[in-house]
């Protein structure tokens, strides 16, 4: 067996969760094979379509999902994986295996490694593309982290932590559970640029999903640093602060009236949001 550094092709599990992918399940299989990796397991969401029928024709463990979602799938699919390594992949072959050999390259120093789809934007809809930047800036706020792709459907995940996770939010949030739990708790996340490819088959995201994940990164928060939470929300006080002392400002300069009460309640706002603001900052990146 090949190996790359000490981790083999063998020690690792492609989890290709599917739902209606008859036109792209064989392709993506056929490429993992290539690529030399062949513990495979495809974990499917009842679909309705030949999927299964292709998966299992090719020699692949089919599973079959509890619950509904994406995220349910991979919470079922990792109970029967055995390798310490799991990798996560789309069957709708818009990633492509050979960035396989590359996650693993870092698999020994970090506990999640996402493929960044840096190259190949322009096959991922516009809208998407806007919708994931935002994803990805709030979610680099929140977390203290600087990842350029968060939403990515590739990535490698240690396997005693994908065991860990709660699976609690909605199904397409699942990428954003995963690298919150890693961020929030080891902080051995990064990520690697990849490539992405045309979809094969009818996509499944539809723009709404945006928002749900927009709201569960807040959730996330809320859940693995809630103090940071608590301050980020108090140092909003800034806001109404900085409105009431300009006021006062330009009622001082323009027309020489004082107003000490609301100087004196203006001043203590504003002390009140740049503490918190401050201990917000320093409960994440310390
Ligand atoms: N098992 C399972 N797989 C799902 C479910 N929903 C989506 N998938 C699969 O998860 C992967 C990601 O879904 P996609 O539809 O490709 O979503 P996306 O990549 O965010 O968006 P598009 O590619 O633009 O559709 C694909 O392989 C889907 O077949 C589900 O409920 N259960
Ligand atoms: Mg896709």
């Amino acid at each position: 067996m090949w190996k790359l550094d000490k981790i083999s092709k063998n020690d690792v599990t492609i989890v290709l969760p599917t739902l209606n992918e008859e036109k792209a399940i064989g392709l993506v299989i056929d490429e993992l094979r290539k690529e030399g990796y062949n513990n495979i397991i495809v974990v499917d969401g009842y679909s309705s379509d030949r999927t299964v029928e292709i998966a299992r024709s090719k020699g692949v463990k089919v599973i079959f999902q509890k619950g509904r979602g994406k995220n349910k799938a991979i919470k079922t699919a990792v109970k029967y994986v055995k390798t310490p390594y799991i990798v996560v992949m789309d069957a709708d072959y818009t990633y492509p295996a050979k960035y396989i050999d590359k996650l693993i390259e870092l698999a020994e120093e970090y506990d999640e490694i996402i493929g960044a789809r840096i190259y190949g934007r322009k096959n991922i809809p516009l809208i998407n593309r806007f919708g994931n930047k935002i994803l990805d800036i709030t979610f680099n706020l929140l977390f203290g982290t600087n990842l350029k792709d968060v939403c990515s459907g590739m990535y490698l995940i240690k396997t005693n932590i994908a065991r860990s996770i709660n699976y609690e939010m909605s199904g397409f949030s699942l990428e954003v559970e995963l690298a919150a739990h890693v961020a929030s708790t080891t902080n051995k996340i990064t990520d690697i640029p990849i490539k992405y490819r045309k979809r094969k088959g009818k996509p499944k995201l539809s723009k709404k999903h945006g928002f749900t994940i927009l709201k569960d990164i807040i959730r996330l928060t809320w859940r693995y640093n809630p103090t940071f939470f608590i301050m980020i929300m108090g140092s909003i006080i800034i806001i109404p602060a900085l409105i009431i002392l300009s006021w006062v400002a330009i009622e001082l300069i323009f027309f020489g009236i004082k107003h000490h009460v609301w100087a004196i309640l203006g001043s203590t706002m504003a002390t009140a949001g740049i503490t918190s603001l401050t201990l917000a900052i320093l409960s994440l990146y310390l």
